[in-house]
C-alpha cells in the first residue's frame, strides 16, 4: 500500500475505543461510580480519531469539558480514563482531576478543562513554544462551536496568525452550547468562514466522516509544518446523548432530531464504506469490534478494584517540590 492510504483499521479502532468505552462510562455513571460532571462524545469520534491518527506523543492537545475521546485517541489508555473518572489513585492524573481534568503529558494529552475557552490559547502557546524551540511539533486545541463567540477565539487565532505558529483549531460544531442553538448565539454561524477575518484557511469538513477529517487535518498539519501558520477547521456533527449524564435532553430538541442524527453514526457510516469498497472486511471489524469489547470490560474491573488516592497525598502536586 503506499504511504498515503489512510490507516483504515486503526481509525476504525480508535473510534470503538471511544464508544464503547463512553457507553461504559454511561452505565458507570448511573451507577453512581463516577464523581463528578460526565460530558460524553458519543456521535463525535470521528473529529478526535480523524486529527490524532496524525499526532506524535510529541504533538500536543488541549481539550474541553467533552475531552474522553481527545484523551482516548492521543493515548491516554481506557483503564486510566475510567479509573480517573471513578477518583482512584491509578487515574490518569491520579484520580485528582475527573472527567474534565485528564493530564496526560507523556502522550501529548496536555488536558481537558471545564473552562470554556481558553484550549484556543493554549494550542497558540504550544505553537509559539515549538517555533521558538524550533521542533516540528504541532499544538492542537479542539473546542465547541460555544467557545467561538469567546474572546480567547479571536485573540488565540489572530495571534497564531500572525506569529505563523503550528497550531491547529478543530471546532467541534455540534450546533448547540449546553441547550443554546448555534444558529441561535452566532451571527455569522459558519464558523470556517471567520478564518477568513484572521487570515487563515478555513475548512468546513463533515465531522462524521472520519476520513474527511484525517485529509484536512493532514494538510493542516503539512501547513504548520512547512512554517506557514495555522489552520481553523469546522467539524459538523451532532453529540446523540444530552449535554451531560443525568440531563433531561428532549426540551430544546425534538426525538426525530436525534435519531435522525443517529442514523449518520461516524462508526457504521466508516464500517459500511470499509465494507462496500472491499477495504476491510465484516470479519475484520468484528474482530476489532470485540477486542476493543474485551479491553474495555478489563478496564473497568481494574478501575473499579483500584484504590482511592492515599488521604496523605492530598497536597501532593499542589505545590513544586
Ligand atoms: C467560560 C465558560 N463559560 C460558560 C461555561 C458553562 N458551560 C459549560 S459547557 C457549556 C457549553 C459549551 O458548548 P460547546 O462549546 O458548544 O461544547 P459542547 O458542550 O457542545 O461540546 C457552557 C456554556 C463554562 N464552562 N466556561
Ligand atoms: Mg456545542
Amino acid at each position: 500500500m503506499p504511504e498515503t492510504t489512510p490507516p483504515y483499521l486503526r481509525l476504525y479502532r480508535t473510534m470503538q475505543v471511544i464508544r464503547q468505552t463512553e457507553e461504559q462510562l454511561a452505565k458507570s455513571h448511573q451507577r453512581g461510580l463516577i464523581h463528578g460532571a460526565c460530558h460524553t462524545y458519543v456521535g463525535q469520534e470521528a473529529i478526535a480519531t480523524g486529527v490524532c491518527a496524525h499526532l506524535r506523543p510529541s504533538d500536543v492537545v488541549f481539550s474541553t469539558h467533552r475531552g474522553h475521546g481527545h484523551a482516548l485517541a492521543k493515548g491516554v489508555t481506557p483503564a486510566a480514563l475510567i479509573a480517573e473518572l471513578f477518583g482512584r489513585a491509578t487515574g490518569c492524573s491520579s484520580g485528582r482531576g475527573g472527567s474534565m481534568h485528564l493530564f496526560s503529558p507523556e502522550v501529548g494529552m496536555m488536558g481537558t478543562s471545564g473552562i470554556v475557552g481558553p484550549c484556543i490559547l493554549q494550542a497558540a502557546g504550544a505553537g509559539y513554544s515549538f517555533k521558538l524551540l524550533k521542533s516540528d511539533n504541532v499544538g492542537v486545541a479542539f473546542f465547541g462551536d460555544g467557545a467561538v463567540n469567546n474572546g480567547a477565539f479571536h485573540e488565540g487565532l489572530n495571534m497564531a496568525s500572525i506569529w505563523k505558529l503550528p497550531s491547529l483549531f478543530i471546532c467541534e460544531n455540534n450546533q448547540f452550547a449546553t441547550e443554546v442553538p448555534f444558529k441561535y448565539a452566532a451571527g455569522n454561524p459558519t464558523v470556517a468562514s471567520r478564518g477568513a477575518a484572521y487570515g487563515m484557511p478555513g475548512i468546513e469538513v463533515d465531522g462524521n466522516d472520519v476520513l474527511a477529517v484525517y485529509e484536512a487535518a493532514k494538510t493542516a498539519i503539512q501547513r504548520a509544518k512547512a512554517g506557514e501558520g495555522p489552520t481553523l477547521i469546522e467539524c459538523l456533527t451532532y453529540r446523540t446523548r444530552p449535554h451531560s449524564e443525568g440531563m433531561g435532553d428532549f426540551g430544546y430538541r425534538s426525538r426525530e432530531e436525534v435519531e435522525a442524527w443517529k442514523a449518520r453514526c461516524p462508526i457504521r457510516r466508516f464500517a459500511e464504506k470499509l465494507v462496500a469498497e472491499s477495504l476491510a472486511t465484516v470479519d475484520e471489524l468484528a474482530k476489532i469490534e470485540a477486542e476493543v469489547q474485551a479491553m474495555v470490560v478489563e478496564a473497568q474491573a481494574f478501575a473499579e478494584n483500584s484504590p482511592w488516592p492515599d488521604p496523605s497525598t492530598a497536597a501532593t502536586h499542589v505545590y513544586a517540590q
